[in-house]
């Protein structure tokens, strides 16, 4: 049976799923969901997703949603094909939650409130909120330092080698980098740019973005 991913390929939390999936090598048929129409919000999908949002999965019988809780199942299910991405120590696999923690909590709010400011609501034909944007620059700021410091001491967040924790920021890094004209937030940080340029450059993020057709 192959999983069933529900959302577009060019939202940033389905593609937190579909990175996954291609990392684990494991087919995936993707569902698109109109969020432009508000697809995501009419009564047959909210069975799904009840608050209205992507993505969501259906792999057998087994249905799923919030993109992280997805991502940890498959890294775990799927534990023993391709790269190991949760940790193999029990310290290791705390690492990895703590950074997906710093990922959810710390970075992917002011990330998405900037893209929605910058992108998507100009896109929209609506002004986005730029005084907003310039404090959430500003946040941003402190919370790119701190990864500047801790990529100086490990190749990856959680330590040696790429985990979830990696691949749960790409999605959103590409939207601030290509999308939203912040790129300099990154390049202007010798650690954060060369972690950014080495996990880009892996072939699962590759194929997602010929996927997505950017
Ligand atoms: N915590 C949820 C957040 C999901 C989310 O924010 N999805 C966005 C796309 S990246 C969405 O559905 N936006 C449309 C909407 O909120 O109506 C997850 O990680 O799955």
């Amino acid at each position: 049976m192959v999983v069933r991913v529900y959302g577009p390929v060019r939202a940033a939390c389905p593609q937190r799923v579909m990175l996954c999936l291609l990392e684990k090598d494991v087919e995936f048929e993707i569902v698109s969901v109109d969020l432009d129409d508000g697809e995501q919000k009419r009564p047959e999908f909210l069975l799904r997703q009840p608050f209205g949002q992507v993505p969501a999965i259906e792999d057998g019988d087994f249905k799923l949603f919030e993109s992280r809780a997805i991502i940890r199942y498959y890294a775990t299910k799927y534990a023993d094909r391709g790269p190991n991405l949760t940790g193999t120590t029990l310290e290791e696999r705390a690492l990895v939650d703590q950074w997906l923690e710093v990922e959810a909590h710390n970075f992917n709010d002011l990330v998405y409130n900037l893209v929605l400011q910058l992108v998507i609501l100009p896109r929209m034909g609506k002004p986005g909120d730029l005084a907003l944007a310039h404090t959430n620059v500003q946040k941003l700021e402190k919370v790119l330092d701190v990864y500047e410091e801790r990529l100086s001491k490990s190749g990856y967040l959680a330590g040696e080698s790429f985990s979830l924790a990696d691949l749960s920021h790409l999605p959103a890094i590409r939207y601030l980098t290509t999308e939203a004209g912040l790129g300099h937030l990154v390049t202007e940080r010798i650690n954060v740019n060369s972690w950014w340029k080495n996990i880009s450059n892996r072939p699962a993020w590759k194929k997602l973005m010929k996927l997505a057709d950017y």
